[in-house]
This record gives C-alpha cells, structure tokens and sequence, in this order.
C-alpha cells in the first residue's frame, strides 16, 4: 500500500476533479461554438490484474463532459460510444479525440480487436455529445493508441498517434507489425509518435502515417535511453503565436513535456516540462485556449487514493512566458 497521506495532497492539489460521480481520464478539450468539450476516457475497475501492459485499463464506454466556462459546473452528457456499438472493436477504449468540421462531430478512439491488435477507429455525430455512429471498421493503416486530432487554420486535420508498452508502437516499424519489433536499446533513436493527414471526409488517412520527430537542443533526435525526455503516450499538438507545439507524456518517468516546430509535421525541438508528476502512474493532457485565456487538462488519481486506473480530469490555466514558451505547472502545492 501506498503511504501518500491523500487527504494532504487533495489539500495541495491546485485544482479538483472535473466530476465525481464516475472516474475520468486523457481529457481532450475543445471549445466548439463557445463552449468547451472535454472527451475523455470512462475510467472502471474491470476487475482485471495490473500488469506493464495496461490490461487493468478495461474501459467499455466513452462519456462527453462540458462546461459553459472555466469555474461552471461541468456536465456529464452520458454514454457517447459503447463498445458493444464498435463491430470492430472488443475492449479497452482508452484515450480518445474528437474534433468538428462543418456541421458533423468526429470522435477519434483506439480499442484492441479481436487479435489483440490496437487500431484507432471513428464515430460520427451531429452533436458535439453525441451519440456517436461508429464506422464498421477501424482507420485503415491505424495501429497504436492515443488519438490527438489537430484543426490547422488552413483547414486541414491532423491525426497524431502512438503510445509505447501497452500502446505497441514498439511492435511496429515503417508503419508494419512484426512479432520480433521490441522497444529500441538505450543508446538507439526513441520510437517516434505518429502524424497523418485526414481525408477530406475525416474517415481515413490521406497519407501514410510519418515520424513525428523530437530533437534535443545540438539538433539531434532523442535517443530511446532519454526517458526524461523521449516519447512515450499522449501527443497532443497546438498552435500558439504561429508555432506548432508537440506535447506528450514520457510514461514512466511521470512528465508531460513539450517540443516546438514550425510546422504540424515537426520536426519539434524540445523545450521542457509542462506537467510536474501527478499521484498515479499515468500522466496524459490536453491544451486548449478559452476566451484569451490557455488551459492545461490532465487527470491524476486522489480521488480514488492512488488507485492508477481510476483517475479524474482537472483543468488548470497555462501561461506563456514572453519567448512563448510555455511555465512549468506544479500539480500539488508544496
Ligand atoms: O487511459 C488508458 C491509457 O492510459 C491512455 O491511452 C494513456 O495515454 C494513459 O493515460
């Protein structure tokens, strides 16, 4: 058992869950039509054991929250996408996405099928909560986990995806799986995330999935070894001021950490930490402008006292320093 004294930390804690009545996570926000959307994950206990591979992350269903703005009660619309709706998809609907295109609400989300495999599939709404319709089968050429999608200001949408470990981005190269891929030596370059352009009609890939390359400050890629600072899970990419900003968790060393580029396709060089860790082994976010003002979404597991497939999403305010690079935030007061 953990010895985290929680009360103390719900009292350090610079912001409270989202909602209390059901466990939340991997919040991805966006305000459509001046509200802001939050699609998460729908944390349960699924009874499964805990192991490296996330097998006790068991999530069934996907609930949409919104809020009218920062500080109002957030709303849980309910049921957006069972997996019982997905005919492709039979367990674990872990982080998701979504984004709006003219009139239509596209839900981005990865599930294992049946062999196991992570695929990303999407759903279709007319409402920003839902019901989703799910497409009969997952993204062709999609594998991995984690969803991100980002609207250029051009009108193009960019899926960003991948997670290592229980994600398998490890088990693939050049976009292929194969059963003998494993995660790189320390001294070899870090697996990238991914990045590919949406068709017109946000169904499919309009380009074969490419690296999303992540430099260290000589220029140089990061080396799998780097695990401060190399890729792990939860891409999520913005635009401030013009740059593009390519933000992630690195998983087992607990940051989520940020890399600027000058384009969606990167490459981005590395910048430094966004997010100190959070209670809990996970740590996965979004960022998302509101009225002039920038939040940061995350989760962590106080809630539940530690229990790391219970979580439950917050928000914060995120501020820029003057060269536009983004103030490290504390999670816990100290
Ligand atoms: O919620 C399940 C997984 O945990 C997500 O896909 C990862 O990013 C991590 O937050």
């Amino acid at each position: 058992m953990s010895d985290i004294d929680y009360k103390d930390v719900q009292d350090k804690a610079i912001s409270a869950p989202l909602v209390k009545h059901i466990y939340t996570a991997d919040p991805s926000a966006h305000v459509f039509d001046g509200r802001i959307y939050i699609y998460p994950s729908h944390d349960i206990e699924a009874g499964i054991p805990f192991n490296d591979n996330g097998d006790h992350f068991g999530m069934e269903d996907y609930h949409v929250l919104s809020l009218d703005h920062p500080g109002a009660s957030t709303i849980d619309h309910g049921v957006a996408l069972h997996i019982a709706d997905v005919p492709w998809a039979e367990r674990q609907m872990w982080a998701p996405d979504a984004t709006k295109k003219g009139d239509s609400y596209y839900f981005y989300f990865p599930a294992k099928n049946a062999a196991g495999r992570f695929q990303i599939g999407v759903a279709v709404s007319d409402c920003p909560t839902g019901p989703f319709k799910a497409q009969p089968l997952p993204i062709a050429g999609s594998y991995s986990i984690d969803p991100a999608v980002f609207a250029d200001d051009d009108g193009s949408y960019y899926l960003y995806f991948g997670g290592i470990w229980g994600g398998q981005l490890q088990e693939y190269r050049n976009n292929q799986f194969g059963e003998h891929y494993a995660e790189p030596s320390a001294t070899e370059l870090a697996l990238c995330p991914k990045v590919a352009k949406l068709t017109d009609t946000m169904l499919e890939f309009a380009e074969a999935p490419r690296d999303i390359v992540i430099l260290d400050e000589h220029g140089k890629p990061l080396l799998a070894g780097d695990t401060d600072r190399r890729f792990f899970e939860a891409s999520w990419l913005h635009k401030y001021q013009g740059k593009y900003y390519f933000s992630y968790s690195t998983g087992d060393t607990h940051f989520i950490c940020y890399a600027m580029g000058d384009s969606p396709y990167g490459p981005f060089t590395y910048q430094g930490r966004i997010l100190e860790p959070v209670v809990g082994w996970t740590t996965h976010h979004s960022i998302c402008e509101f009225n002039g003002t920038w939040y940061l979404f995350y989760h962590d597991s106080i809630l539940s006292e530690g229990v790391t497939h219970l979580r439950s999403v917050k928000m914060t305010p995120l501020e820029y320093d003057e060269q536009g690079r983004i103030k490290m935030i504390s999670p816990y007061r100290r």
